[in-house]
Order: C-alpha cells, then structure tokens, then sequence
C-alpha cells in the first residue's frame, strides 16, 4: 500500500490504519478472529478513533489472516463477562455518521455476520462464506442478527438462514443482497478501499432502517418441513420466534425479545451440550502425546478388499474427494455389482443435485475394479472390508503383507474382532490399524481408527487426518471387544431384554428412548440391523427371546415381522404375535411379570452406557470422555442437543447413577464411583 501517511494505533488485537481519507479497522485475533473481549475492546476503541477524525470520510472493517471474524468467543461463554458490551459497540459503528464498509474473506459467522450487518456495505471475495450458525450451538444470533438479517435479505432468507444455520457463498450471498459487492480473490484491502471511497457521497445506510421485504408464511413452512428434523431441539423454535417479531415489533422491542430468547437458550443445557459437542469434536482430533507435526504418510492410492455393502461406501468417501481406488472381489459377479451399486448411488445424488454427470463420471473414472489382490500393490492405504471372521481376515492381511509395498497402512474395517490378533499374522503390526466405519459408509460420519498394540504413531495419525479429509469425525479406540460404540450399544441391549422379560413391551422400551431423543430405540435398532445376524439357525433351540421370533420367522424389517410388525413402508406398529412369543417365553422362563417405570427403564438402559464409558476410559480405550460424546452423536444417533453419553451422566450426576446402578445390581466402574 503506498499511501504517504500510515498512523499505528496498536491496541491488543485490532490495529488501525490511515489511508488518506479512509480508516481501515484490522482485526488480527488468530486463529479465527474470534471477538473476544480485547477484540470488542479493539473495535470499540478504533471506531471511536475513525469518528472523532474528521479527516476520516469513511471507514473499512477486515481481518487478517484465514478468515474474517468467525463468531464471539465461544471459550468465553459462561465466564464473567470482559470488555465491553457486544451490542453497545455494534450500536455506534452503525450509527457512525460515515459510511462503514465490511471486508469479508474466509468465514463471516454468527457475531462476525452481525458485525458485517452493522456496518452499512459488505464487500466480499468470492470463496468466502457468510451464516449465522449460532442454531447449531443450540444458540441464536443473540446480536440483532435475527432483527438486522430480515432487514437486509428478507424475512425468507432471514428465517431460513437462522433457523438452519448454513453457511452461504458468497455469490448467494450476493444474490439474495448480504452482499453489496464481489472483490477480486486477491485484492479484498484495495477493492474495499475504493469502493469505500466511492461510497463517501451516499454516506451511511443504518440497516435498522432498512425496511422488512418477505412473506412470514415462510415460518411455519420451514417448521412443517423440519418437525422431524428438529424433534427435541428448542433452537431452531427460538431462532424463527425472533424473525417472526422483527416482522411485528419496532427495532429496539425486537432486539429485546432477541434477547430474552437468546439468553434462555445460553442457560439451558441443549446450548451448554452443543457448545460441548462443539468442542469435543475438535478435541476428538487430537491424539495425545504425539507431536502436532508428526509427518504423515502420503495417501494418493486406496485400495478397498470387498465389494459389498461396506467396501462401496468407504471406496466412495475417496473417490468424492478425487482419490484413485482399486476396489476388489473374489468373483465378477460379486464386483460387478459392487461397482453397479457405486455408480447408483451417484446417480441418486447427481439426480438430487449434488454431484453433475460429468462429476459422476469423474469419480466412476477413478474407480479400478479388480479381481486380482496383486493389484494393491502400489496403494499407500489398503482397507479390508471382507466378512466378519477372523480366519478369512487373517488369510486376507497374510496375503496383503506379501503383495504390499513398504510404509503400505493396511487396514481393517472389522467392527469387533481383535486388531492385533489381525496384526500379528503380518511381519509389519506396527503398519496395522482398525478404520472401523458405520453403515451406510459413505453417509455416516463417524470413524472409529483402532490403534492397536503395535500400530506406529505415523500410521495412526496419518489414518485419523484421512478420516478428516474424506470429512469423517475420527475417533481413536483402543482394541477391546466392540471398540467404543458398539461395547456400550451392548450395555444397553441386554438390558433391554431382560426388561421385556420382567413384564415391559418393544414399544414401551423405544418409546423411553425415542423420547429421549434417538432415532430409534434398542428393538427398532434390532429388526432394522435383522434379528436372524448370528442366529444358529435351529428353530428347535430357543434360548432367547431373539432365537423365539427367529425361530417363528420373524427376522425384523428385512421380512415385515420381528419385534414389530412392519408395512410396505416398512414402518412398524405393535405385534400381537410378537408380543405372544415374548410372553411364551417368559412364561417358561418363570420370571413374574410386573409393572416397569420408564424412569427404571432409563437407569438400566442408559445408565450402563455411562457406566462403561468409565470402563473403556480406565482401560485407556478411549483418550478422553468427549470422544465417547463424539462416537455416540455421529455414530449412534445420540441426540446432540443431550451432549452424548459421558456429557449427559455429569448433568443426571455420578452420584445419581452409581445409587441406581447398585440398586439393579451393576458392577460399577471404580472412576465413577470415585466420582460420585
Ligand atoms: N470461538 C472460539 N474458538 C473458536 C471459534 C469461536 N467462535 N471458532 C473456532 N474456534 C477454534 C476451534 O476450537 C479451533 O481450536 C480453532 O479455532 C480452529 O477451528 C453473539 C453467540 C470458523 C468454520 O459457530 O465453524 O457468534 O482446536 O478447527 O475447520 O450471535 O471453526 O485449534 O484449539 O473449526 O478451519 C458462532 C464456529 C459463534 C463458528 C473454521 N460462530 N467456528 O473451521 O477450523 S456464537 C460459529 C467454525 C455467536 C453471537 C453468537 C469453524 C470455522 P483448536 P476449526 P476450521
């Protein structure tokens, strides 16, 4: 910038600068520009500057940098408040008596967008994104965003966007007017610089003033078309009550009801769970002890043993992100199909419009199918996805280990067999790791990286960052049977029979979970997962109830009939007949039945879940309670507005848990007794 005259007025993090008759407000807060207090401290101070300088004609806010501002301090949430008054300070910069003018590259969010919003021209590069998520912290844009936004884009665009919580580029944002004007990728200090200057005749656009435009229908549109979606949540609600009001109520009586609404959030325990999650997820990256630079093994080839269910979904999660696969079967058959129903997939997707046909094409291209293991021989990453025994496993990494090149990760996607009994049949353990992903693959984000005994810290790290790059949540697990999820999904189901043989029904057991906030409860899970998974397929032994409808031919929704009778859409209603072979059964097992409490239900279904959460983290299967959090939520279905299952036993209370689980006669985990 060759301007003659620069001034320095450094204050924390915000610094301005002079160039002529324009001041520019830079925020540097790494690593998102966050607003903590020293930045609204910052702002305060260099606003106040810009205006009390009559040689200023107008000013230009912009961060240094990745991105623009990303939102308030969310680490200063619940802390005694610092610095001044978020809202006072957006207050002057849009009553400022000179035009402001908003430099937006990277991510404009929450308290960023807000801040965007009061001053009275944006400006953006075309790669940045702008959005209110505050929804997805069980939050709302608690700074006049759900006042100022109707008044700039549209009750439509306002409603949608706080409700849903998406992040626009920066064309939409153009588009729909969040944007005044598009910058060169390159040349955002320059272009805002100028465009400011131009700007100095119009002056000042206050957006309080600007008139409301939409239709409000949109409210209870968007409320039909996201019951399901928003089941148990209060955000999204409190979010469109807010729009709603700014369409009713003066500006000054809005940002009051933006208040109350905002602050009943922030007390609540959803927003103290999804600031948690937030968090956790993050954390969950992290793999403690290593380095943060720890080099990583370059991955430019996949190879993926298995053509089935599994095999396509992961082989998808590289191809969508331009990674060549070699894919292989024993039979053509077999790859055939495999390959076929990768190709459906996308084009399911490119008919809803997510990917194009020439995209289409362009990841089928990437595709090698194979029939020869040989043809792995120059993948980085090898990822077994072959049937769950350990025999065929181990004759599969045996043969892997001979064909392999050298720093190969191989890999296996087993969801419970043991990681080092797999490793020890390779001359290269340290080069063995568990990716355990969930079904659907390519659609569930979580993914459970098994470290096992011997598995070098470079293959461990470099298989959790490929986690994040195929835009999985990566978790790391200890080797112990079922890894992290399914061990607890155990403590669970079990329960849950036994529940029905002392007198509870499938529906009742569901219904205390669905209320709870899961999709579906521990009964609906086993009649979509098949009843008949591991059954001995003898209908003359019945030793469990599960062996009692198998036995009757009920094998869940895959026939219309397990512990729920099922229709051509396959939703499932109560069953007579079910519910007649769980009384047979238990009225040879000469258990009394008796009347069960949902709250009973609760403490020896759920309870058991936390309890050996606290087990997988004594025996370090697990780095961190949060990380049992994050495999619940993204793997399980956990509502994340309850914080997952660690999260949620603090706020029921160690000590609550441990009385109730004595009570029913559970072991109970040494660190949770200790702390209760
Ligand atoms: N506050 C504090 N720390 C934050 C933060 C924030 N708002 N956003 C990110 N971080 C930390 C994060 O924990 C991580 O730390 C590092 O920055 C990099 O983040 C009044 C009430 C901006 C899209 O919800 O969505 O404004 O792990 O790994 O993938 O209405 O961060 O390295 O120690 O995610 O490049 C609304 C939250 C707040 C946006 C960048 N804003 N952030 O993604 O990096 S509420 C948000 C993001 C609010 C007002 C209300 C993403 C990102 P560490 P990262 P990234």
């Amino acid at each position: 910038m060759a301007c003659a005259d620069i001034e320095e007025l450094t204050v924390q993090s915000v610094t301005t600068q002079k160039i002529d008759d324009i001041l520019v407000v830079l925020v540097d807060n790494p690593p998102v520009n966050a607003l903590s207090w020293h930045v609204r401290q910052g702002l305060k101070d260099g606003f106040e500057q810009a205006l009390a300088d009559d040689s200023v004609k107008a000013i230009v806010l912009r961060c240094t940098g990745s991105t623009f501002i990303a939102g308030a301090d969310i680490t200063e949430f619940g802390k005694p408040p610092q610095g001044p008054d978020f809202n006072a300070v957006l207050h002057m910069i849009e009553a400022a008596h000179k035009p402001v003018v908003a430099a937006i590259h990277g991510t404009a969010l929450g308290g960023g967008l807000e801040t965007a919003l009061v001053c009275h021209y944006r400006i953006a590069v075309p790669s940045a994104r702008l959005g209110v998520p505050e929804v997805k912290l069980g939050l709302l844009p608690g700074a006049g965003g759900t006042q100022r936004l109707p008044r700039v884009v549209g009750i439509e665009a306002a409603a949608t966007m706080c409700a849903l919580g998406e992040h626009l580029p920066a064309a939409k944002a153009a588009a729909i007017g969040l944007v005044d004007r598009l910058a060169g990728e390159d040349s955002l200090a320059e272009d805002a610089i100028a465009y400011a200057r131009e700007l100095i005749p119009a002056g000042p656009r206050p957006t309080r003033d600007r008139p409301l435009t939409g239709d409000v229908g949109v409210i209870e549109q968007l409320k039909a078309a996201n019951a399901k979606k928003w089941r148990g949540f209060d955000a999204p609600y409190a979010n469109l009550a807010c729009v709603e009001a700014a369409t009713r109520l003066p500006f000054d009586e809005g940002m009051q009801f933006e208040r109350t609404e905002f602050l009943k959030l922030m007390g609540g325990s959803q927003s103290a769970a999804q600031r948690h999650m937030f968090f956790a997820e993050r954390q969950a990256a992290k793999i403690d002890g290593l380095p943060k630079d720890l080099a990583l093994r370059a991955i430019k080839k996949v190879g993926v043993i298995g053509a089935g269910t599994m095999g396509g979904g992961i082989s998808m999660n590289f191809l969508s992100k331009g990674i060549p696969v070699t894919i292989v079967e024993m039979v053509q058959e077999n790859l055939d199909r495999g390959v076929g129903v990768i190709r459906k997939n996308y084009e399911n997707s490119a008919a809803k419009g997510r990917f194009t046909t020439e995209q289409v094409e362009g990841m089928m291209g990437l595709l090698t199918p194979s029939l020869a293991l040989e043809d792995l021989a120059d993948c980085d990453l090898v990822i077994e996805a072959v049937y769950e025994s350990m025999d065929v496993k181990k004759e599969v990494f045996g043969k892997l280990d001979a064909i392999c090149k050298p720093g190969a990760i191989l890999a296996s996607n087993t969801s419970y067999l043991d990681v080092d009994e797999i490793a020890e049949c390779t001359s290269r353990p340290q080069d063995v790791v568990g990716m355990h992903f969930f079904s659907p693959a390519n659609v569930m984000k979580l993914l459970e990286v098994v470290r096992g005994a011997k598995t070098a810290d470079d293959v461990l790290a470099t298989a959790m960052a490929i986690g994040k790059k195929i835009g999985k949540v990566a978790v790391v697990a200890g080797v112990c049977h079922g890894f992290i999820g399914n061990r607890m999904l155990s403590t669970r189901q079990q329960p849950a029979m036994q529940l029905l043989l002392e007198g509870a029904t499938p529906a009742q057991i569901d219904k205390v979970h669905t209320d709870f906030g899961m999709p579906m409860g521990p009964f609906q899970m086993s009649d979509l997962a098949g009843l008949d998974i591991g059954w001995h397929r003898d209908p003359s032994r019945i030793e469990t109830i599960r062996d009692a409808l198998c036995a009757a031919g009920r094998f869940g929704q895959k026939n219309g009939k397990g512990f729920y009778d099922y229709d051509e859409k396959r939703v499932g209603t109560p069953s007579a007949e079910a519910l007649a072979i769980i009384e047979e059964f238990r009225s040879t097992s000469n258990l009394p039945k008796r009347e069960i409490s949902d709250q009973e239900i609760v403490e020896r279904t759920l309870y058991p879940m936390v309890n050996e959460g606290y087990k997988i983290l004594q025996e370090g299967k697990a780095q961190r309670p949060s990380d049992i959090d994050v495999v619940w939520i993204y793997g399980y279905g956990w509502p994340i507005y309850r914080g997952g299952p660690m999260f949620w036993g603090d706020l029921e209370g160690a000590g609550k848990i441990v009385e109730a689980l004595e009570r029913h006669g559970v072991a109970v985990a040494e660190s949770l007794k200790a702390k209760a």
